[in-house]
């Protein structure tokens, strides 16, 4: 008999980015990527199993996500789809039903998914008495979506690619827990609610496919990696700053080149680039990030997060939430249901 588990799960935003998979079944990256787990950005999800209930059902913010329906099949449906094949003995004739909220929008932009799938994973190892290490709940949450294996840790993260076929090598770990590096801070600015046109998956998988600059991508990330990592480490700001911002515009370079291309950006993800360029000249060191949308993340040190943040304001018209590290994703016994 399963029983009621529930996870709290940080968003993660990458410094290093993931983007290409050589592995579509398995969720395995052509590259390793570096993350910063974000603060009170988070999933919330209750998951009970048992045999009585007669069907899966998923309830995301309050509205069920549809058995036949893309969002169902090819996220959460695969997922219990990989954890049944993984531990038939443990989900044996049970079913499943999932509860999950976020305490940020949805369609943010934010990666609902990294956050989701992680708790997720960390709630069904709870419930199902798994009792797998975290590095197995990391390889698990990646099952569901790659960047969710990053999130199951706090702190400054790196996903390690592996190597082998199985997958078995490739999970995430922390490099630096969140107070390591307490001045460090991260301002999401949110310039569209939309739904974006290209999902991850779909954008990434085209990348791999047409993009003349992928091999060039994945010359330079090892690189990047090093000097992220160094950075996080010795806490040179300048030095992870640089490279991430770096990173993020050759990542784009291949979703520009992709065919049909690839345009996450919209006229304020321009006018923050431009804000973030200013203020550096102006002596405000910040840099940006941009993931697969229109959302424009700056990093910047405590000491002057305020004047960033009134200026950025200024550069576009939307809502703007400002981060810090976050921690590891946690078992909690408040349940949604
Ligand atoms: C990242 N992104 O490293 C990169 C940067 C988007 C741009 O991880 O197909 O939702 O579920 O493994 O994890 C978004 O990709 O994709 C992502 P799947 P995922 O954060």
């Amino acid at each position: 008999m399963g029983r009621k588990a529930s996870a709290i799960a940080n968003s993660n935003i990458a410094l290093v980015k993931y983007w290409g998979k050589r592995d579509e079944e398995l969720i395995l990256p052509y590259n390793s990527s570096i993350s910063v787990t974000l603060d009170n950005l988070f999933t919330h999800t209750t998951v009970e199993f048992s045999k009585y209930f007669l069907e899966d059902k998923v309830f995301i913010n309050g509205k069920e996500i549809e058995k036949g329906t893309q969002e169902y099949e090819e996220y959460i449906g695969r997922f219990l789809r990989k954890l049944r094949e993984l531990y038939p003995k443990q989900t044996n004739q049970m079913k499943a039903k999932i509860f999950s909220i976020n305490n940020f929008p949805t369609s943010s932009g934010l990666a609902s998914s990294a956050s989701g799938f992680a708790a997720l994973a960390l709630a069904c190892n709870e419930a199902l008495d798994l009792n797998l290490s975290k590095k197995k709940v990391s390889i698990l949450a990646r099952l569901g979506s790659g960047s969710a294996c990053r999130s199951i840790y706090g702190g400054f993260v790196e996903w390690k690619k592996g190597n082998k076929k199985d997958g078995s090598d490739s999970f995430a770990y922390q490099l630096a827990p969140p107070d390591h590096w307490k001045e460090f801070r991260i301002i999401v600015c949110i310039t569209s609610m939309k739904e974006k046109k290209i999902k991850s998956r779909a954008g990434m998988k085209q990348t791999v496919k047409t993009s003349p600059f992928y091999r060039a991508w994945l010359e330079t990330v090892e690189n990047d990696l090093k000097d992220v990592e160094k950075g996080i480490l010795k806490k040179d700001f300048s030095l992870v700053g640089k490279t991430t911002e770096s990173n993020c515009l050759k990542m784009h370079a291949t979703m520009l080149t992709t065919y049909p291309p690839i345009i996450y950006w919209n006229e304020e993800t321009i006018s923050l680039i431009n804000a973030v360029m200013n203020l550096r000249e102006d002596g405000k060191e910040c840099y940006f990030t941009i993931d697969a949308g229109p959302q424009v993340k700056v990093l910047c040190l405590e000491n002057n997060v305020n004047v960033i943040a009134k200026r950025l304001k200024w550069a576009f018209e939307g809502n703007l939430i400002i981060t810090k590290p976050g921690g590891d994703a946690i078992i909690t016994e408040k349940h949604l249901f």
